[in-house]
């Protein structure tokens, strides 16, 4: 198991055959909020600009997988522009459904002031999402970023935030409102509830930021960024929603290359998931960062390993069906490529030149095997070639796509091809090749027929 250290170089991208951390590799990704609804996991995630040297970020970005492995890229279901009264600063966020409603609570920095949390509704968990209020949820004028959000079992919700504070508020059944005879809480910061942190007369617990709260068999649990620049991540439990939180330690220690993490957890078919960031991709470190993952088994007694940052990251936990439309976006790992909004809808894959390469993984053909290929592509230039290998860009090819010039990028058509030697369950690898310089062409979705 290769496990990450500071010191360590980045993810050589091409060669990167057997690992999945980090898990998007199209854009840099931050502070990771799952949420599993439907028997589907959606990965909610702030986005680092390219080549930010502070938090330059402007929108919060959607994933979703039902294996854990294979991603598809939602795009953007919100941006700190759709709150009138924000002027940037999409930081950490959380979503959670309630009544078949999904509300996405998130910080930014107001027009004229500091930081705050305001709330956006969707019906769906992909947006878009629209501001709820058109103003703050709760602000307190002191560090109101990274809200967390739970509603336990008997109905009450809580959202919890803050740096260098910790806050809760109850909120209302409707989600975009709180109790106000019970108001805005601060979280007593002392060394039992929170670890001790020497040095700083200013934070004299290891709390820093971003709370993550929940329940797990009548165990409340607050996992959070700690101990400063640069951070861990610890955690506290209660047996009540609003403490009091007796400190637990260290889950994930200070790895990785950047001087923030973040935490998210969930469990998903069976098993359990931590999610944090870090500086893996190339010319990644503390303003570029990248979410990971790594499974994990609480101990007996509701406590925590403790959890390295590996490459390799999680196993499967699904089957890719190709018989059905697949998203050319759903992308286990690539190299070279990018994802953008689609003129036919949803997003496509695209920056596609001579060499790039996607890979999804666990891709079940079945015994009697795939006979034909079929992808939705666009070229306004020369087209190219999908080659289809079998678990890497050099193994069995099944198949030659030949990607015509369709006129425009616009312009779809779908190509065809026939396939042999696709039994069985493997990686499958789209390999692109072609002449021109630049970008070749552009897929939107494919799909096999037996
Ligand atoms: O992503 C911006 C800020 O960095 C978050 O709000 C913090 O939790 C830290 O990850």
């Amino acid at each position: 198991m290769e496990v990450w250290q500071s010191d360590m170089m980045t993810t050589d991208m091409k060669n990167n055959l057997n690992k999945k951390n980090p898990v998007i590799q199209t854009v840099y990704t931050s502070d990771p909020a799952p949420m599993v609804y439907n028997s589907t996991l959606y990965l909610y995630t702030g986005h680092d600009e390219d080549a930010s040297t502070w938090f330059t970020m402007n929108d919060w970005r959607c994933f979703s997988s039902t294996d854990m492995v294979n991603w598809t890229d939602h795009g953007s279901p919100l941006s700190y522009k759709e709150f009138e009264w924000s002027r940037g600063d999409a930081w950490a966020g959380q979503c959670i459904e309630r009544n078949g409603l999904f509300y996405f609570y998130v910080p930014m920095n107001k027009k004229g002031g500091n930081m705050a949390v305001g709330v956006a509704v969707s019906d769906s968990p992909t947006g878009p999402f629209k501001d709820a209020l058109g103003q703050p949820l709760v602000e307190t004028g002191m560090g109101d970023i990274d809200p967390t959000v739970f509603i336990d079992d008997d109905g009450q919700a809580y959202l919890y935030w803050g740096n260098p504070f910790l806050w809760y508020v109850k909120l209302k059944e409707d989600m975009i409102s709180y109790d106000k005879t019970v108001g805005i809480v601060q979280v007593p910061l002392t060394e039992e509830s929170f670890g001790k942190r020497t040095g700083n007369p200013d934070r004299s617990t290891l709390y820093e930021e971003g709370p993550w709260f929940y329940k797990r068999n009548g165990l409340y649990y607050m996992i959070f960024a700690a101990s400063g620049i640069p951070e861990n991540i610890a955690y506290s439990t209660s047996t009540g929603p609003t403490g009091p939180w007796t400190f637990r330690g260290v889950i994930m220690p200070t790895q990785g290359g950047s001087f923030t993490n973040h935490p998210g957890i969930a469990d998903y078919k069976g098993n359990s998931y931590f999610f944090y960031h870090n500086g893996a991709l190339p010319d990644g470190g503390g303003f570029t960062r990248s979410v990971c993952i790594e499974e994990f088994k609480y101990n007996e007694d509701g406590t925590f390993p403790t959890l390295n940052m590996t490459t390799e990251g999680v196993t499967p936990v699904g089957y890719l069906n190709p018989y059905i439309r697949n998203e050319a976006e759903t992308i286990a790992w690539e190299y070279g490529i990018k994802t953008e909004p689609c003129s036919q809808g949803g997003r496509n894959v695209c920056s596609i030149d001579d060499g790039d390469y996607i890979k999804v993984c666990n891709v079940d053909f079945g015994d009697i095997g795939a006979a034909t290929f079929h992808a939705s592509v666009a070229s306004a230039l020369c087209g190219g070639t999908i080659e289809l290998h079998l678990d890497s860009p050099e193994g069995a090819m099944i198949g030659a796509l030949e990607v015509p010039c369709t006129g425009a990028w616009e312009q779809w058509k779908t190509a065809t091809t026939n396939v042999t030697g696709a039994t069985g369950v493997h990686n499958l690898y789209f390999l692109f090749k072609g002449k021109g310089e630049g970008d070749l062409f552009k897929v939107d979705y494919w799909s096999f027929e037996l």
